[in-house]
């Protein structure tokens, strides 16, 4: 099943390429202070070895307020972090907290995270709570899906106002009455990323096809930001699209991404996907072309995709080595109502040879009015302009 969309949006596309690179830069976020926490605590025992310091009132750490039992994490031979740097494990009741000033030229915030258990040996671990205002999402190690013993998430923080004030607070919390037996998690590299509300008019009427607006990778990280399940594509972190099951999102760097800098490959086996709605012209033909592929992480199988698209339903297959395959797809479908919900599951589950969960990589999704023809567009300066105008107006409100 070939893929045959009208080349001349691509050229269109290829010339909208650098505004659009140039609002990605723009769009950066207010950072964090000490988000690694490689600036140490003040008044830590002198020449201390230990990879726990447990913080008292004589303690402050530098950016951030701490409440409960907190300790400051050294890694070392028996605590894995991804920077190998320091951390900070959140005990009972133990609560961190900053604020930082939204700022003008993003809406959305996303922020990526790590979490390591410093202690195997436990009946209970307890969960990590992230809140901002109107905002809270809550993780957990108790599946793994890496190599490593920590993990990496995406979560979507909120939208805010220019100046805004907002307290990010990060918390354990567990039902589990003895402190002694709880494994209690540890919180590492927090990255902030200010997406600005995204908008179609690019050829493709589904926004973040692509999947390039999601949280920001690790520059140390090999292993990719796992995604929770999430029912409310305005409340992603990979924006517009909501997400079933536990989904990986992966970079260019360090994984094979059939386009641009990043994918989604979809981990916790079958019913693991990806949903997005679209107002389409009902009784209206269109197409939704999308790119199957693998990760290049060794993940060996018969990967089959179903993609709906209203009523409309197809599986679709790719036989993976494991070592980075791509193939284009195409599915036309009649919209049979106006809000058109879209989605790819996955019916495959699958393992590589360490343990890791892995699965099918999906990218590259464009939804079109499908007229047999080429549809009406813009002179390409003209388009582009419009594309780099809408991104500025957004920007800018
Ligand atoms: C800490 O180490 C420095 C040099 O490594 C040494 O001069 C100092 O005496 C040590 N302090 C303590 C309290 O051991
Ligand atoms: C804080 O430091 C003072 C002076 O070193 C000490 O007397 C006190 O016990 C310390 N407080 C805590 C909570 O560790
Ligand atoms: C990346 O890892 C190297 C070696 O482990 C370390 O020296 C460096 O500080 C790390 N960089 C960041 C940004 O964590
Ligand atoms: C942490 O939150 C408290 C209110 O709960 C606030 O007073 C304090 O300033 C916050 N700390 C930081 C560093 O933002
Ligand atoms: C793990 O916990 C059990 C029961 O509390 C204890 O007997 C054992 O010594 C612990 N092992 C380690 C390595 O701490
Ligand atoms: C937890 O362990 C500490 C020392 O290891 C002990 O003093 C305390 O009583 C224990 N708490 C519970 C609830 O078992
Ligand atoms: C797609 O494949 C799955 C698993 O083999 C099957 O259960 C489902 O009915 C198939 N759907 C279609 C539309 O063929
Ligand atoms: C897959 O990864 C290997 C290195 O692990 C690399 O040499 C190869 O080029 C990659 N293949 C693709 C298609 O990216
Ligand atoms: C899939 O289509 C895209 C354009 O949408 C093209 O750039 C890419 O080369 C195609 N990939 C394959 C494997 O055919
Ligand atoms: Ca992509």
């Amino acid at each position: 099943m070939a893929l045959s969309p009208s080349s001349e949006i691509r050229m269109q596309l290829g010339l909208c390429l650098l505004p659009i690179l140039f609002i990605a830069l723009a769009s950066t976020a207010a950072d964090l202070q000490n988000p690694d926490f490689e600036s140490p605590p003040s008044n830590l025992p002198e020449n201390s070895t230990a990879p726990f310091e447990l913080l008292t009132a004589n303690n402050t750490i530098p950016g951030w307020t701490f409440d409960g039992t907190v300790q400051y994490v050294t890694a070392g031979p028996t605590i894995a972090l991804p920077g190998n740097g320091h951390a900070i494990q959140l005990g009972q009741d133990g609560k961190i907290n900053q604020t930082f000033i939204a700022n003008t030229n993003t809406m959305n915030y996303i922020l990526t995270f790590t979490l390591a258990l410093g202690d195997q040996n436990c009946s209970a671990i307890a969960d990590i709570l992230v809140s901002a205002p109107d905002s809270r999402g809550v993780f957990s190690l108790k599946q793994h899906y890496g190599k490593e013993t920590w993990e990496s998430y995406g979560h979507y923080l909120g939208g805010w106002r220019d100046g805004e004030h907002i307290n990010l607070v990060i918390q354990s919390q567990t039902t589990e009455p003895n402190p002694n037996s709880t494994c209690w998690p540890i919180v590492d590299t927090l990255l902030l990323k200010g997406v600005a509300t995204l908008d179609k008019g690019n050829g493709n009427l589904l926004p973040n096809g692509g999947f390039e607006s999601g949280p920001d990778f690790l520059s140390n990280s090999t292993e990719g930001i796992l995604l929770d399940p999430v029912s409310s594509p305005i409340q992603s972190a990979i924006q517009q699209w909501s997400v079933l099951g536990t989904v990986k999102y992966i970079d260019s760097k360090n994984y094979f991404v059939p386009e641009g800098n990043a994918a989604i490959e979809f981990i916790s086996g079958i019913s693991t996907g990806i949903q997005t709605a679209s107002t389409l012209t009902e009784g209206s033909a269109y197409n939704l072309d999308f790119t199957l592929g693998d990760a290049n992480d060794s993940c060996v199988g018969t990967f089959i995709l179903g993609a709906q698209a209203g009523s409309t339903v197809q599986n679709f297959t790719l036989q993976s080595k494991g070592t980075g395959s791509a193939k284009n797809f195409s599915m036309t479908f009649k919209a049979d109502s106006s809000v058109t919900p879209i989605s790819f599951l996955s019916y495959s589950s699958s393992q590589t040879k360490d343990g890791v969960f892995c699965g099918p990589v999906v990218d590259n999704v464009i939804l079109q009015a499908s007229y047999g023809l080429k549809p009406e567009i813009p002179s390409k300066v003209t388009f582009c302009w419009l594309v780099f105008l809408v991104a500025i107006l957004q920007l800018t409100m």
